[in-house]
């Protein structure tokens, strides 16, 4: 088998509001009906955030646990829960996603300026948070928003060693205002500072989405999309469904002759549990 490309879709995200982005999935049904699509169109995992009832950003566990049971029945899709949330959720129920029982969870590896806003992940809670994936058998990504986060990246795996499953892979998040550029040289600078071994995808924040998607494919790298992180196909052009960018994303690895990894052999490569 030939080298391929495993595609993450990151569908929501905690900051574009409904009212202004109505192709947004919001409700559980939204939620599962996209993930159908984006797994028949090459994503091998989806990087969740939920909404309550009016549309905005929850981290509610029955939710949470109800949402990773309805992907599991309706997807093969690898469930990744976020435990970023919004930057103004409480570290406690951060740490709480992981009860909810997903394959993956997100793990950002620093503090980061984000947009007007700051984006908290100190060190004794990436710890703390690190710990309870190795005890609770959930697999980190490790989110890297500047290349500060990659020396914290390493600093984690030498003071308390390999997550579960024993594979360290990582998501470069390019482009957020306060972090590292989304543009192809520094691609390459976070590329050769990461752990030997790990495997890594990226995605570009908004108008860095193109550029990162192909800096990423050129360097041998995954690729995340979706609408938590871009929610325009090109100047004016408003995404109007989530699948339009895996498929975006499904041709350009295809052309680049790594076409979308399925999620079987995504599961073996990051070493999920099999739940
Ligand atoms: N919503 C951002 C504050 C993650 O999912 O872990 C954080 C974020 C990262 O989206
Ligand atoms: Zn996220």
């Amino acid at each position: 088998m030939g080298a391929t490309t495993l595609i993450t879709v990151a569908p929501t995200g905690a900051e574009s509001a409904k009212a202004d982005v109505p192709a947004l999935p919001v409700t559980l049904e939204e939620l599962v009906q996209t993930a159908k699509e984006c797994e028949a169109a090459g994503a091998a995992v989806i990087h969740v955030h939920i909404r309550d009832d009016d549309a905005r950003p929850t981290l509610d566990p029955s939710r949470l646990r109800d949402t990773v049971t309805a992907l599991r029945e309706s997807t093969g899709l690898i469930v990744q829960l976020s435990t970023g949330g919004a930057v103004t959720d409480p570290y406690e129920d951060r740490l709480r996603v992981l009860d909810a029982g997903p394959d993956m969870c997100s793990l950002t590896c620093g503090t980061v300026n984000f947009g007007s806003d700051v984006f908290m992940n100190p060190w004794p809670f990436m710890v703390e948070l690190y710990q309870r994936t190795q005890e609770l058998e959930v697999v980190p990504e490790f989110e890297l928003f500047d290349l500060g986060h990659v020396a914290a990246l390493h600093r984690l795996l030498d003071k308390h060693g390999l997550p579960y499953g024993g594979h360290v892979h990582c998501d470069l998040v390019m482009g957020v205002p306060g972090g590292m550029p989304g543009d192809a040289r520094t691609l390459v600078a976070a590329v050769e500072a990461l752990p030997s071994g790990s495997t890594w995808s990226a995605t570009g924040i908004g108008r860095t989405s193109l550029p990162v998607m192909f800096a990423a494919l050129s360097a041998g790298g995954h690729l995340r999309v979706g609408m938590e992180d871009t929610v325009t196909l090109a100047k004016g052009k408003p995404v109007t469904a989530n699948v339009q960018l895996v498929e975006r994303a499904a041709q350009a690895a295809t052309l680049a002759q790594r076409p979308p990894m399925p999620s079987a052999d995504a599961r073996a490569l990051l070493g999920t549990k099999s739940r």
